[in-house]
């Protein structure tokens, strides 16, 4: 009998039902995050990198089992996109030569007699940790690409430091985790627009509907289907690929709008 919504897809994604909510908790994101457990035991220290669009919405209570055992540096990536928040950590924008250097001095004072540190890198999908490595790397080791889900297995990366640091770090770069049941939907929201969850799981024309009036939107930019009506599907990805971007300003979606 064939059926509308084939249940083990459903169970691969862990796709809610409701076509309302918006949910992604893969089968890979499981495995990381047990993953981890022994991984942090090789580890001194935790960086974990956060958006800075809406660094609250991307603590995941996941995690917290982490946050115990190890000290934990936060960065606020992404911070050229976004408006001042008063969550405290290190604003950076990795795609900025030389940035990540800024971290070295937190990792001084947490570490003052250490010479070699392995850190942990974590953090929701897509919020840079691949490139925030690289930036200490100073060479693309990590890859990465701008949609969520990109690093799919732990990789070691040596940070190169000038001599006079007289430090050896090594990152540890791991896959985007988000959490099982992404209970609030302000949060979800949050996510699916900083690109952390796939846009093909989602309505993005709901999605961008909470931001503006999207049939408006399409008509300004023309986006028409072929007999004349809104393309309002090309309108929210045109309004997506713009908003992640910055082309319409920085944001704090923590703190609601713009
Ligand atoms: N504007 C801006 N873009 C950034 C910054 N850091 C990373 N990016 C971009 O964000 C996208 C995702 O970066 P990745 O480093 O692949 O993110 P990730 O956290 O490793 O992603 P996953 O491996 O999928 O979890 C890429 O297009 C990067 O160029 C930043 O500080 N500012
Ligand atoms: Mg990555």
């Amino acid at each position: 009998m064939g059926s509308i919504l084939d249940f083990s897809e459903i169970c691969k994604y862990n796709l809610s039902v409701d076509n309302n909510k918006i949910n992604w908790f893969p089968g890979h994101m499981t495995k990381s995050l047990h993953g981890l457990d022994d991984y942090i035991k090789k580890c001194n220290l935790i960086l974990y990198v956060l958006d800075a669009r809406c660094p609250k919405s991307c603590l995941n209570p996941e995690f917290e089992q982490f946050l115990k055992r190890k000290p934990v540096l936060f960065i606020l990536n992404k911070s050229d996109l976004a408006l001042p928040d008063d969550f405290k950590g290190i604003a950076l924008n990795s795609k900025q030569s030389n940035s990540a250097d800024k971290i070295i001095p937190h990792i001084k004072r947490l570490f003052p007699t250490k010479t070699i540190i392995q850190a942990m890198v974590i953090g929701v999908p897509n919020s840079g940790k691949s490139t925030l490595i690289n930036n200490f790397a100073k060479t693309a080791k990590a890859k990465t690409e701008d949609r969520p889900g990109v690093t799919r297995q732990p990789q070691w990366v040596q940070a190169r430091l000038s001599p006079s640091a007289k430090l050896t770090l090594y990152f540890l770069d791991t896959p985007g985790i988000l959490w099982p049941n992404l209970e609030d939907q302000h949060i979800a929201r949050n996510l699916a627009l900083i690109g952390s969850i796939r846009d093909d799981i989602l309505d993005i024309t709901q999605l961008v509907q909470t931001r503006v009036d999207l049939s408006d939107f399409a008509r300004s930019r023309g986006h028409l289907l072929p007999g004349g009506q809104l393309d309002l599907e090309r309108a929210a990805k045109a309004y997506l690929t713009d908003f992640r971007a910055g082309k319409f300003g920085r944001v704090n979606l923590d703190q609601g709008q713009p």
